[in-house]
């Protein structure tokens, strides 16, 4: 039995996600140190427009702001991200007190709030002395990785017991090694490869830190799972369909939660896997995180390193204002499929909708296609519950409009926009929506207590 299935019957859990450098800002403020994104945002044409995370939302001096925007809302939880070039601006060594105190405040205006602070470790920001030591192509990672997650847990571990090790590894290993689209910018299938087995010992032994560091610790990692599809039903794009699902779905949670890594991926890591190392992998977990948005596409292409490209939605399907494909059916097979195979309870940490959302002359911004995407996904969602998916919580990513990687402030994730030149805050109807919908469910189950 997992641990959480021990406890008493928990409510559902209504949150909101963000990350520490899509929204904090203040990169050089109280001695932190820098990251590799604030490296790869300096290199031309990296990022559309030329964006970086300097400002960001500036969460960093008005997270208190932010934290009553929360509360308005209505939720329960707050997923962020802790910067560790913030704590430790040159990723080991000097520990940098500045920084932490940071984190402290927010935890404790959280609290304060009543809002569960849920903290994941690494949201992708490495910081830029270890990628010179090697970053993630380096097995010593693994060592640095727990020692940071060690002083997290004795820093925080008092008043937090929800923590995830990564977010979406899959992710930032194939487009930081794979497709170089994302720091470091590395295209080689050995460096990819490398990197997945080398964050998958960090994560094990970042588990271990942080159940030793914290009493009743409640240990999870979150996951990007989207059904990969093939752009054709050409053999060699269902083939590049396959190894897209193999690296993004399963190269993390197969031997993180089941011990294993997949076939063809373990006989081409066999050169990296040291006797002991799924042992060291796999560590018990409470809970597995599930970041969804859509269906993604592969097509076969000799001449890439790692033997496909990725491809567009087919022409024709529902798509975002920002060209991903919509489909909630996806979400409910995702959660159905991910709750039989890993067997933990489930909380969708990520799930939301992008928009090119603007102020209307009233000062409003109507976000109606962020509305029906969400009732859509949380609607299947529930669909996915009744069937038997074992779902606990859901997280719309994201509290606010941020830095969006790649696409820079374009793309807008948030239920608040932002109004970057000023930075000012201002709900969008989705925010209303949700608070009406988080209330709701409140009603509904008070008025079913006996
Ligand atoms: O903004 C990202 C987030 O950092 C990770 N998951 C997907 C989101 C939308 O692209």
């Amino acid at each position: 039995m997992n641990r959480l299935s021990a406890r008493p019957a928990e409510t559902f859990l209504w949150g909101v996600s963000t990350s520490s450098y899509q929204i904090e800002g203040a990169s050089k403020a109280d001695g932190r140190g820098p990251s590799i994104w604030d490296t790869f945002c300096q290199q031309k044409d990296r990022i559309a427009n030329g964006d970086t995370g300097d400002i960001a939302c500036d969460h960093y001096h008005r997270f208190a702001e932010d934290i009553a925007l929360m509360r308005d809302i209505g939720v329960k939880a707050y997923r962020f991200s802790v910067a560790w070039p913030r704590l430790l601006p040159t990723g080991r060594g000097h520990f940098n007190e500045a920084g932490a105190a940071f984190y402290d405040r927010l935890i404790d205006g959280l609290l304060e709030a009543g809002i569960e602070p849920w903290l994941c470790l690494y949201h992708w920001d490495l910081p830029q002395a270890l990628d010179d030591e090697g970053g993630w192509l380096s097995r010593d990672a693994a060592g640095w990785f727990a020692d940071y997650a060690t002083l997290v847990a004795r820093r925080y571990g008092d008043r937090v017991k929800r923590f995830a090790t990564f977010n979406e590894p899959g992710v930032f290993a194939l487009f930081g090694f794979g497709f170089g689209w994302q720091p470091p910018g590395v295209i080689d299938a050995d460096a990819h490869r490398k990197a997945i087995h080398h964050v998958n010992l960090a994560h094990g032994a970042a588990v271990d830190a942080l159940r030793s560091g914290v009493s009743n610790a409640s240990i999870g990692v979150i996951h990007n799972m989207q059904p990969c599809l093939p752009a054709s039903a050409a053999l060699e794009d269902l083939a590049a369909a396959e190894r897209l699902h193999m690296h993004w779905n399963q190269a993390f949670p197969d031997p993180q939660i089941l011990g294993y890594y997949p076939k063809v991926l373990a006989d081409e890591l066999a050169p990296q896997i040291a006797p002991g190392d799924m042992a060291r992998i796999c560590r018990p977990l409470d809970w597995l995180g599930i970041n969804h948005y859509s269906p993604i596409y592969a097509r076969g292409d000799k001449t890439a390193p790692l033997g496909y490209a990725w491809a567009g939605p087919p022409a024709g399907m529902p798509q975002s204002e920002v060209g991903w494909q919509v489909q909630p059916d996806a979400f409910r097979d995702i959660l159905l499929e991910a709750s039989k195979r890993y067997r933990l309870p489930i909380y969708v940490t990520e799930n939301g909708t992008g928009g090119r959302d603007q102020l209307d002359h009233t000062g409003n911004v109507r976000d109606q296609h962020r509305i029906d995407y969400l009732n859509a996904y949380i609607g299947a969602m529930e669909t996915a519950m009744a069937a038997g998916a074992d779902v606990r919580g859901y997280f719309v990513w994201s509290l606010l409009d941020n830095f969006e990687w790649g696409a820079g402030y374009g793309d807008r994730f948030g239920l608040i926009y932002v109004d970057y030149p000023t930075l000012r805050r201002i709900p969008k109807a989705s925010a209303r929506w949700y608070a009406e919908r988080i209330a709701q469910k409140a009603a509904r189950r008070s008025a079913e207590k006996p």
